[in-house]
């Protein structure tokens, strides 16, 4: 068992210290130069694993700076706190939850027990349920009420319980199931749910309602909209059932709202929402690509966490991805990081790791309740390849501040159209060699690149199942390598649990014509100008 309270300040200790001393020594230092003096440094600064190349060369560091983060890793625990996930240590000790998005994907078929429940079994019955549901989907036994086949899906979820699978669904389409569409309604506004609406028939479309908890207000709200809708084509009651699917934690609010909890995948307590696509919440994954891609999905991610388990610290890929964010946020002074994925099928991989890094590292306090005294995590953002390079990536060139860069791209792609992809590859890494050697025209001040600006570059294969569920995992056990140096929970997410109550006032004050508000000033304002106005205004459609 950790002691948590055993803690000493981060920037106290030894390790941290020497990285200062280390940092400061290394401020005259480029890339270029590094690059200048050693020949082989693009191999020793390269790493394979679970299939993926990554080339952390183009970084200002040197062995000593690796050396040096992995002694803060060590000084941190980090290997004790991983060893203690593996194991179901309630390491989510603000929700006295062990943390087991690994338990999902564990290939080896060895029990796991929490609580006296071996939790490999509970796994691969709900893998079983999904297999044999997908495939009745997909094969055309499950049918609509009036006897067709089911041509569009629809997962409705917010947050965890949609980000996951939207994302992979994106990334694997060369994967689809060719009778199968694939939409995702996550916003309470309205203009989401219509959209799909107008796209889909009642008879043929099959609703995946996805909430760990079947208590949040955005699903719930959607799912309604879609259960009145199917009802008002003329489906009668009894239709629900072979239109409607739940993927939850708790099958009593599932039955509460009206769909059979033998309709019902479940998952469990210690999946995190945001650590769930692993789970019957990737059930539209199994849907669209078929369950042998879903568990080759989960193959991959599990020879990910065998690298991340098993592998030393310095040569660890998650673990050297996440000190190298750390010397850039800690001790170089970024404040966010660019994911630039050369491969549009990963365009929502930005927003997937926005929430799985911005809700598990954006805490200010340490796991023994101290207020932190260093940045934790930075603020992810991105969007694909080379579009972003016509838009944001001046300032990468030549903005004010530094921002680190991922840059993912696949050898081979799965269209046939050779010559776009050696352009977009030559894309990649021409802007990674540019931003770090830059480019001198004392003439031209405007026109003057200084350079040094870091870039990791992933390769991929191909973007098939396996490498995406590996790519995933990495960037899963990175967001926990820094939390752990940080000593931060990255697992709870009460800035979002509040977020979840702060609606609940103001949406009754809107509902009453005569409330009475106490808010501040502003916000009474614009309630009031919004009770006023909201009538009046002219819709554009009737749709
Ligand atoms: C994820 C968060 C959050 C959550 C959503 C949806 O880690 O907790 O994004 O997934 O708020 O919650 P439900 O799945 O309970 O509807």
């Amino acid at each position: 068992m950790i002691d948590y309270l055993m803690m000493t300040c981060l920037t106290q200790t030894p390790a941290w210290r020497a990285l200062i001393a280390h940092r400061d020594a290394m401020t005259d230092v480029s890339i270029r130069d590094l690059f200048a003096r050693d020949a082989g440094r693009a191999a020793r600064f390269s790493l394979e694993a679970a299939g993926l190349f990554v080339d952390f060369s183009k970084h200002p560091i040197t062995e000593e700076t690796r050396d040096r983060l992995v002694a803060l890793a060590q000084a941190t625990e980090v290997e004790v706190r991983r060893d203690a996930m593996f194991a179901g240590e309630r390491i989510n000790r603000t929700e006295n939850r062990p943390v087991l998005h690994v338990a999902l994907r564990d290939r080896s078929g060895k029990p796991r027990w929490v609580d006296g429940t071996d939790v490999t079994t509970q796994v691969a019955a709900v893998l079983d349920k999904m297999r044999r549901f997908s495939n009745a989907v997909r094969e055309g036994a499950w049918r609509g009420h009036t006897g067709l086949p089911i041509t569009d899906i629809v997962n409705i979820g917010i947050g965890g319980s949609d980000l996951g699978p939207n994302m992979v669904c994106e990334a694997l389409k060369p994967y689809a199931h060719e009778r199968l569409s694939m939409h995702f309604v996550s916003n309470v506004d309205g203009a989401d749910i219509a959209e799909v609406l107008n796209r889909v028939e009642p008879e043929t479309t099959l609703f995946v309602v996805s909430s760990k908890t079947f208590t949040t207000r955005e699903t719930l709200v959607n799912a309604r909209t879609a259960r009145a809708w199917l009802l008002a084509s003329g489906a009668a009651e009894s239709a629900v059932e072979k239109h409607f699917v739940a993927v939850s934690t708790h099958a009593d609010a599932v039955a509460a709202f009206g769909i059979d909890p033998a309709n019902m995948f479940e998952f469990w307590d210690w999946v995190g929402g945001r650590y769930s696509l692993w789970s019957a919440i990737g059930l539209p994954i199994a849907l669209m690509a078929g369950m042998d891609a879903f568990e080759a999905l989960l193959g991959g991610a599990y020879a990910m966490d065998r690298h991340f388990a098993e592998a030393p610290l310095a040569c660890n890929l998650p673990v050297l991805l996440a000190l190298i964010g750390i010397w850039h946020q800690n001790f170089r002074g970024t404040t966010s990081q660019l994911i630039a994925p050369y491969d549009n099928r990963l365009h929502r991989l930005p927003a997937y790791l926005q929430q799985l890094d911005m809700e598990s590292n954006g805490k200010p306090v340490t796991l023994d309740g101290q207020r932190v005294g260093y940045a934790t995590g930075p603020v992810i953002w991105g969007e694909p390849g080379t579009n972003g390079q016509h838009a944001f990536f001046q300032l990468l060139h030549q903005g004010t501040a530094t921002i680190p860069a991922d840059m993912i791209v696949c050898m081979r792609p799965h269209h046939r159209h050779a010559e776009h992809h050696d352009i977009l590859v030559a894309n990649c890494f021409a802007q990674s060699e540019a931003l770090m050697n830059g480019w001198c025209n004392a003439d031209a001040p405007h026109r003057n690149f200084d350079g040094n600006r870091p870039t990791t570059t992933i390769c991929l294969d191909t973007l098939d199942p396996a490498s995406l569920g590996a790519l995933i995992a990495l960037y899963e056990h990175k967001v926990f390598v820094q939390g752990v140096v940080w000593g931060i929970n990255s697992f709870d997410q009460w800035g979002v649990e509040f977020g979840k109550r702060l609606a609940v006032v103001i949406e009754a004050q809107l509902a009453a014509p005569d409330a009475e508000q106490s808010h501040d000033g502003s916000t009474n304002q614009l309630i009031d100008r919004y009770k006023a106005r909201r009538r009046r205004l002219t819709h554009v459609s009737t749709r």
